[in-house]
């Protein structure tokens, strides 16, 4: 109970806190356990002909991460998004209890992450310029930061990786809408610098205008070079919604320069600064129909003042003398419809300044 009544003293100073707009970091010791919290805030110029946000500046989302450890092998992770016009669904984005029995074993509860590929489950989109795929939004548009409510359980044994997970498949903040639940896992397996990994989702759904469950099935696979920030990597998608069957793939580079001279990238410092991305991408939306499939160019560029890299903090990580983190980011987005005849103007550019506090 006096945990409890910490954890809700707690939230309450963490709002008194935004209000004020403090910019330091969050680390506070309560007798009944540590308190951490960051907030992210993106502002951004949009130049999209395709849905009319032509020339717009917004406040592209604003989130509060907050970590609370009663003690050492319990976190409750709670992550707030506080506006509405990009992020799908307000409020709760992620609240769940995290037990770590030993060093690699980690059991969950709540509005959690559900484990599947790495790079999707790990990553915070918006950390991300990038972000997910379109494939990836589209397989996956009830669940937009990759959460849902349930059980997990995720293990590290030698090079192997995985986890499996009971989630009710409908997504965040929304109840159960059929009787069954979905099951969730994923296996990978990492050499040296080398990550080879699969997933599997298969549930029910009900679809608009549809009063019965159908299928919802995802599968997918990733193979990975180099380390998270510097890699080149391979995604497959595929997803089955009733009958209709849909696949997407892609291939990115994101700042390789790490994997092939990390030495010449440790040395120039002005270089880490700069992280260069770039992603093709193929998704159709339904393969028994031809000809309407959509590939997207993506390059990005972004800027950091510091080689501080943009993190979700996990609790006690970081320290209040870090501070600020600031990246400056421009990306450009081509599109291409398979159907020559049905080319539409949706390419997209996007200026971006990104805080994280
Ligand atoms: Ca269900
Ligand atoms: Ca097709």
């Amino acid at each position: 109970m006096k945990n409890k009544i910490s954890f809700f003293k707690a939230l309450s100073t963490l709002s008194a806190l935004s209000a004020l707009s403090t910019l330091s970091l969050g680390a506070a010791e309560y007798s009944a356990g540590t308190f951490n919290w960051n907030s992210h805030l993106m502002f951004r110029y949009t130049a999209d002909k395709s849905t009319g946000a032509v020339d717009s500046f917004s406040l592209h989302k604003a989130y509060v991460n907050a970590y609370f450890k009663p003690m050492p092998e319990l976190t409750a992770h709670l992550r707030l998004a506080l506006n509405r016009l990009h992020v799908q669904r307000e409020g709760l984005g992620r609240a769940y209890l995290d037990y770590q029995p030993l060093k690699y074993w980690h059991f969950q509860a709540g509005l959690i992450p559900m484990p599947m590929i790495r790079e999707i489950y790990l990553f915070e989109p918006e950390l991300d310029l990038l972000g997910r795929s379109q494939t990836v939004l589209r397989l996956f548009s009830n669940e937009p930061g990759n959460a849902d409510t349930g059980l997990a359980a995720l293990g590290r044994w030698r090079q192997f990786d995985g986890g499996v997970a009971l989630v009710n498949g409908s997504g965040p903040n929304i109840a159960d809408n059929t009787e069954a639940k979905t099951f969730v896992s994923r296996l990978a397996v990492n050499f040296e610098g080398l990550r080879l990994g699969g997933y599997a989702y298969t549930g029910d759904q009900i679809l608009p205008r549809r009063a019965y469950p159908v299928t919802k099935n995802r599968f997918g696979g990733e193979l990975c070079i180099g380390a998270q920030d510097q890699n080149l990597r391979a995604e497959y998608h595929r997803g089955q919604d009733e009958t209709t069957l849909s696949q997407g793939w892609f291939i990115q580079a994101d700042m390789i320069l790490g994997i092939f001279s990390p030495e010449a990238y440790r040395k120039w410092e002005w270089l880490q600064r700069f992280r260069p991305i770039i992603r093709f991408e193929s998704f159709d939306p339904d393969i028994k129909t031809l000809n309407n499939r959509q590939t997207t160019t993506s390059v990005a560029l972004h800027y950091s003042p510091s080689t501080l890299g943009l993190s979700e903090a996990p609790a006690g990580t970081r320290s209040s003398a870090q501070g600020a983190v600031i990246r400056l980011s421009a990306q450009y987005d081509a599109k291409r419809e398979e159907d020559q005849k049905n080319q539409l103007r949706n390419n997209v550019f996007t200026a971006q300044i990104q805080v994280q506090f």
